[in-house]
């Protein structure tokens, strides 16, 4: 079953998946999206009430976590988040008019390889065409000005960019999510750590898009929430991803947006106590993944006033 005070394995937090699937079907959807590299299953699980009532579709949020598999914090704070939708049944009022979309762990093969293996991997598994260097950062390969800036076509660093845009099954796999869910999803957050940072496009230069103030303020509510709800004194920086950190293209973020989620936001987690910084230690995992569900809650409640 699921468990949060130590860090599931991926077989453990597909179990965890399959059996909401299994246990709440009228609420619950199971969705394989792709398969990673090695052939391991990259599953989605959605939450709707069902169609709507009323003419009008309902907005869907769509989430992912675990794109850089050593950041283990993030696969937790999604299944945190399917945890308090399908079995939390204070929580139902949040899929009446609101559809969501989850994938857990989107970069299985990597992830074993960071339990198994090598704890600071950061792409997945796989060996491009006449590489050197095993593996793909998965967040320099979506198709929106791929290879711009901040990635690399030198396979042995950790940003190399693959051979083209897409080139991997598990950036397709969450192409393939995004692409069956695109007519109405409205916001798509995407988990990572670390630093406490609310991201939002575009990242690939300092350019702000169009709605930069809504994606701003937004940000700024949820960042809020979270801080009233730490118990650690988490501070998150809203900001223009490339303004923040640094610019990097073909990142999930910025394609997801460009296809047409106007709102779109890559949330770095907080770090452990240091020196620890993406090993966050076990015992952390409760306390991130309350009060980052404090800010999913925002977020939902911004989506469902606004569509
Ligand atoms: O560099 C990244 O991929 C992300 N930071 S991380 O430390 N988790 O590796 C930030 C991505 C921000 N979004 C864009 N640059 N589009
Ligand atoms: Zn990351």
């Amino acid at each position: 079953d699921v468990t949060f005070s130590s860090f599931m394995l991926y077989n453990e937090q597909m179990a965890y998946v399959r059996r909401l699937a299994t246990d709440y079907p009228d609420i619950t959807t199971l969705e394989l999206i792709g398969q990673s590299y090695e052939g391991r299953d990259i599953l989605a699980l959605k939450i709707s009430s069902g169609e709507s009532e009323t003419a009008v579709a309902k907005p869907t949020i769509l989430i992912d976590a675990g794109i850089h598999c050593r950041e283990w914090i993030a696969p937790t704070v999604a299944l945190y988040i399917l945890y308090q939708l399908v079995q939390n049944s204070s929580n139902a009022a949040l899929y009446q008019n609101v559809d969501w979309v989850i994938a857990p762990n989107m970069n299985p093969d990597g992830y074993e390889y960071t339990q198994r293996t090598n704890r600071i991997w950061r792409k997945n598994r796989r060996l491009s065409d006449g590489a050197t260097c095993y593996g793909t950062d998965l967040n320099r390969n979506f198709g929106y000005f791929w290879m711009h800036a901040g990635a690399s076509n030198n396979s042995c660093l950790n940003t190399y960019a693959g051979p083209e845009a897409f080139s991997e099954p598990e950036s397709r796999a969450l192409r393939n999510m995004v692409q069956n869910h695109l007519e109405n999803a409205r916001l798509y957050l995407t988990f990572h750590s670390y630093g406490e940072y609310l991201l939002y496009p575009w990242g690939y230069a300092v350019v702000y898009p169009d709605n930069a103030e809504e994606l701003q303020s937004l940000g700024n509510l949820a960042a809020e929430a979270i801080a009233s709800a730490s118990t650690i004194g988490s501070s998150y920086l809203v900001a223009n991803s490339a303004a923040a950190l640094y610019a990097a293209a073909g990142a999930s973020d910025d394609w997801v947006k460009s296809v047409g989620v106007e709102l779109a936001y890559t949330v770095e987690l907080p770090d452990g106590d240091s020196p620890y910084a993406f090993m966050i230690p076990a015992r952390q995992i409760l306390t991130v993944d309350r009060e980052t569900w404090e800010g999913v809650k925002v977020f939902h409640s911004y989506i469902e006033e606004k569509f």
